[in-house]
């Protein structure tokens, strides 16, 4: 069967003819005006960007080259025994827009574990970070540390033509994607086990089963089924969230995806985008601490009021862009609900609870547009049900999941030879004399 890297080079002069025909026939049309209110608000709402893997709709959620979660979910091949979607077949249908067979996805499992080692100085690197240090930071300079091995990097240096960038490119991503479990794990025993063993990478498990068996929880199916079908969801959401954003910014000064990467991962790293999943846990734990066996929904009311009143956002909900509830927050509660042991689970509880009250405090309190959970409302109490329960580190496996997105961009990115990213800013002075004269 086709390798990954075939199969993208059979689908890059479609796409390269696509983006032709875009160029001659329609490069004068306008698709949107751009309002005072756009460059001022964060730019929500400016169609400015091309992202091919995927696009979310406001109310329906995200689509992965046109498939919804529960489409993914039913063609997406799962590991041997499992039945979760795997990074590897997202990756797959991110990259090249087609499902894979079970064979190819094997074989990009076993690539991966070919190539998952951490070199030499990055581990001595890690090892020498203080404990103390978020395991964000440790991760972004990790990544960074890992372009010491570029290829396109070689490359770029000997002279290569345009036309070979996104081979180099792949080349690097493959990489980066195969070492971020041994690079995320190293980080966790170092902060939270530290003097424990981390087990060697098996050719035979799927990228999520050995970063699972590195944390230490390889003989944990249901958590590592749940880490699966967690990292396949989180892995891309269009372009302009701000770690996809960042990516293809720092890419497209050709920047090799290692250092484009560990930018993401930066930008991941605030409490407004990934450091969400760990800020719910720590909230919804700080409400346990203070309503205490006296969990009801009027107490959740109450205590949603006091964050609200207090000037503080309510993590795990609102969206820049959807406006209903996230379809990866559902994907994750459904999960739990075919697990008993799940439903059964005080933090689990909590966190349904909280759903089945904060849209309408948040509708009440009349701010966000959208008062409905995104997905870090729910990813995080189902490890900690695990025993995985150092919330610092959630963001870090989110880490692990989105350079699945980011890097097919990147790919993609060379392989239809976009230009370096330069939008026009302007002064208060100037957009005032804009609006004036518009
Ligand atoms: N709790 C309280 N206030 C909120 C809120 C929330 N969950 N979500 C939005 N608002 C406020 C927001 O701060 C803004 O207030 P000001 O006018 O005083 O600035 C107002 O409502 C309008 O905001 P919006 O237009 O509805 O949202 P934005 O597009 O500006 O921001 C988020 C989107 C995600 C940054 C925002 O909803 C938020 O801060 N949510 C909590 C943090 C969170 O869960 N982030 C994770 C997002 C996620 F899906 C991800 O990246 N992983």
């Amino acid at each position: 069967s086709k390798s990954l890297k075939d199969t993208i080079e059979e689908v890059i002069p479609l796409k390269q003819a696509h983006l032709k025909k875009l160029k001659t026939d329609y490069s004068d049309v306008s698709i949107g005006d751009v309002k005072v209110g756009n460059v001022i608000g964060g730019m929500r709402g400016l169609r400015a960007m091309l992202w091919d893997s995927s696009v979310l709709d406001p109310e329906e959620g995200i689509r992965f080259h046109g498939r919804s979660i529960p489409d993914c979910q039913k063609v997406l091949p799962a590991a041997p025994g499992g039945k979760e979607i795997i990074a590897e077949s997202m990756l797959w249908l991110l990259l090249t827009g087609q499902v894979p067979s079970e064979a190819q996805t094997r074989a990009l499992s076993r690539e991966l574990a070919e190539k998952g080692n951490l070199p030499s100085h990055v581990e001595s690197l890690i090892d020498s970070l203080p404990r103390t240090l978020h395991p964000m930071t440790q991760l972004g300079i990790g990544v960074a540390a890992l372009n010491h091995d570029s290829s396109f990097q070689a490359a770029y240096e000997k002279g290569m033509k345009k036309s070979e960038y996104w081979t180099y490119t792949l080349e690097d991503s493959l990489n980066l994607v195969a070492r971020l479990p041994a690079l995320a794990a190293r980080i966790y025993r170092n902060v939270y086990k530290p003097g424990t063993v981390l087990p060697e990478l098996n050719p035979e498990l799927d990228l999520v089963g050995n970063y699972s068996s590195m944390l230490g929880y390889g003989d944990n199916h249901d958590l590592t089924e749940y880490l699966r079908l967690y990292i396949s969801i989180h892995g891309d959401h269009e372009g302009g969230n701000a770690s996809a954003h960042t990516a293809h910014l720092v890419g497209s000064t050709l920047s090799d995806p290692y250092l484009s990467y560990s930018a993401a991962l930066f930008a991941l790293a605030g409490p407004l985008h990934g450091l969400a999943n760990q800020e719910v846990l720590r909230w919804q734990l700080s409400m346990l601490k203070e309503v205490g066996d006296e969990v009801s929904h009027e107490t959740i009311r109450e205590y949603l009021w006091k964050t609200l009143k207090s000037g503080q956002v309510v993590p795990g909900y609102g969206h820049g862009v959807l406006r209903n509830p996230d379809p990866r927050f559902i994907a994750l509660q459904e999960f739990c609900e075919s697990k008993p042991e799940l439903l059964s689970s005080p933090i689990i509880q909590l966190v349904k609870k909280t759903y089945e009250v904060a849209p309408d405090v948040l509708k009440e309190h009349g701010k966000t547009k959208n008062p409905y959970p995104n997905v870090d409302a729910a990813s995080g109490c189902v490890l900690y049900h695990y025993g995985l329960t150092e919330f610092k580190y959630y963001t870090v496996i989110f880490g692990v999941s989105r350079a699945l997105g980011c890097i097919t961009q990147l790919v993609w990115a060379r392989a239809l030879g976009l230009p370096l990213e330069r939008p026009k800013s302007y002064s208060l002075d100037a957009i005032e004399q804009l609006a004036k004269s518009g």
